[in-house]
């Protein structure tokens, strides 16, 4: 047996200094990775856990047998807004299990044709306010927020919080944004330091309560209307009882989960749409492929009406999108921990209980992706390299059954939308924009505009 490896730091303090200084935790993880090689311990700000970044140990770690997911101090901090709901559930829990089994059958691909006309009149608004703009820059992530937040809101709980219909952001988003850049910041507090953060923790506190009013008004509406046979998330909720204890979720529990769905549900689509607009302004033959692919498919009209079996069809958006968040994985990492004490390698001991943390970004440039891992190539993902993909070195919804409940959701939704805009428009980089990536727990472009004009039938 061998110790794992740990890159130099400073006594006490550990490396500390590694995770000081305006770069984000993803630029300074990946640098400490990349002297380091796939697996080695890291001791940031009094905490300790183990990252790994090589596709034979995370295939170790994929078996549900031997490993299971760790709720690690920053979702421990955010049970303050979203409880035992299922992300921030431990999986002893006995009302993650209850909420998995009453939700699953929400999120087959099957369920998914209930959602399609839904998330297609929130990406009909989206397109409507482009069309409206006429040729003058949107941003690009903002509007991408304000359509997945307002279909999970709709698809969710048949709740329209009208994003299209403002200049700013619903303020739920906002008071979520700012709670998710809080629980990623105060985990950088050096030890100790928490009273000089007082202002910030009392910000958090008041963003949490307002979230909660906004939850409850969403409950309460359907409460009030008496409807009890809508069959969409709430619906479920409320009425499905759970095979094994015959009860239904407990009120408590119910707002936990709708608070979870509402971050979990737009949060990452949004930059993970956000990314595959940026790589397709920065790879013209790539957007022609995609182009010609919902070209084929809806031909120059100037109304496609997509049915739910197109979405399927359009296999080379959906390779365009993997292939992003292959570079950008909007949840950059998640943790696991053994259940027993274990060796993993054939040479490392690891205790039960020890955070082992899989990260992303950088499993998703591993050599096993070939040599040319920083370039943006869809064709990576196409039906014929299929076999030479490294099956474990791609994880950008987690693993086993902690992994996305809403992976086919958000591939849907992501996959409709991008193919209505590429359908439409030219996507002009106006501003040359350079990309910057900023960090609030998930991973989004940083300040990306585009001018979307009109496609006409000679584009
Ligand atoms: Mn989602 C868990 C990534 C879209 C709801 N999601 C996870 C995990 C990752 C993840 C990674 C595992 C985290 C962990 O192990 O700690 N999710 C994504 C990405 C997208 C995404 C990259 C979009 C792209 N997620 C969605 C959507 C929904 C959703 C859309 C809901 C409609 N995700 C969840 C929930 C969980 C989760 C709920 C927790 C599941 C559980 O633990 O039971």
């Amino acid at each position: 047996l061998t110790p794992i490896p740990e890159p130099p730091g400073l006594p006490l303090i550990g490396h500390t200094l590694d995770f000081l200084g305006s770069e984000g935790f993803i630029a300074q993880l990946s640098a400490l990775a990349r002297g380091a090689g796939p697996i080695f311990r890291v001791r940031p700000m009094g905490q300790e856990f183990v990252c790994v970044t090589g596709p034979d140990l995370v295939a170790e770690l994929s078996d549900d047998t031997r490993f299971r997911k760790h709720v690690h101090e920053d979702l421990r901090f955010l049970r303050g807004l979203a409880g035992d709901g299922l992300f921030t559930a431990f999986g002893h829990e006995p009302n993650w299990r209850k909420a998995h089994d009453i939700l699953l059958p929400a999120f087959s691909l099957g369920a998914m044709r209930d959602y399609h006309a839904t998330m297609l009149d929130v990406a009909r608004e989206l397109v409507g306010k482009w069309d409206r703009l006429a040729g003058s820059p949107v941003d690009v992530t903002e509007d991408m927020t304000r359509l997945t937040f307002d279909t999970i809101g709709r698809c969710g709980f048949d709740y329209d919080f009208g994003s299209f219909g403002r200049d700013d952001q619903h303020p739920f988003v906002d008071a979520m944004s700012r709670a998710l850049a809080h629980a990623q910041k105060r985990s950088g507090y050096l030890p100790g330091t928490e009273p000089l953060h007082m202002g910030a923790r009392a910000a958090f506190d008041r963003d949490v309560a307002y979230m909660g009013e906004v939850v409850d008004t969403v409950i309460r509406e359907r409460r009030a209307s008496g409807d009890t046979s809508t069959h969409d998330l709430l619906g479920r909720m409320l009425h499905t009882t759970d095979p094994v204890t015959g009860q239904t979720l407990d009120d408590l529990n119910i707002r936990h989960q709708v608070i979870t769905f509402l971050i979990a549900g737009h949060e990452t689509t949004s930059g993970a749409l956000s990314f595959a607009l940026h790589y397709l302004t920065q790879h013209p033959a790539v957007l022609a492929r995609a182009q010609a692919e919902v070209d084929a498919l809806w031909g120059d009209t100037d109304s496609p009406d997509p049915s739910y079996g197109d979405v399927g069809k359009l296999r080379y958006v959906r390779q365009v999108l993997n292939e992003g968040l292959r570079l950008w994985p909007t949840a950059p990492a998640y943790v696991v921990e053994p259940l027993a004490d274990n060796v993993i390698g054939g040479r490392h001991a690891v205790a039960a209980g020890t955070p082992l943390l899989v990260f992303t970004p950088l499993l998703h440039r591993d050599a096993a992706w070939g040599d040319n891992v920083e370039l943006f190539d869809p064709e990576r993902f196409s039906p014929e390299r299929e076999q030479d993909r490294p099956v474990h070195a791609y994880k950008p919804f987690g693993s086993g059954e902690r992994a996305c409940i809403g992976r086919q959701f958000a591939l849907h939704e992501a996959t409709l939308v991008l193919g209505l805009l590429i359908h439409r428009f030219r996507l002009i980089d106006h501003a040359g924009y350079r990309l910057r990536v900023k960090e609030t727990l998930t991973v989004k472009p940083d300040g990306f505009t585009l001018t979307p004009v009109r496609r006409s039938s000679a584009d």
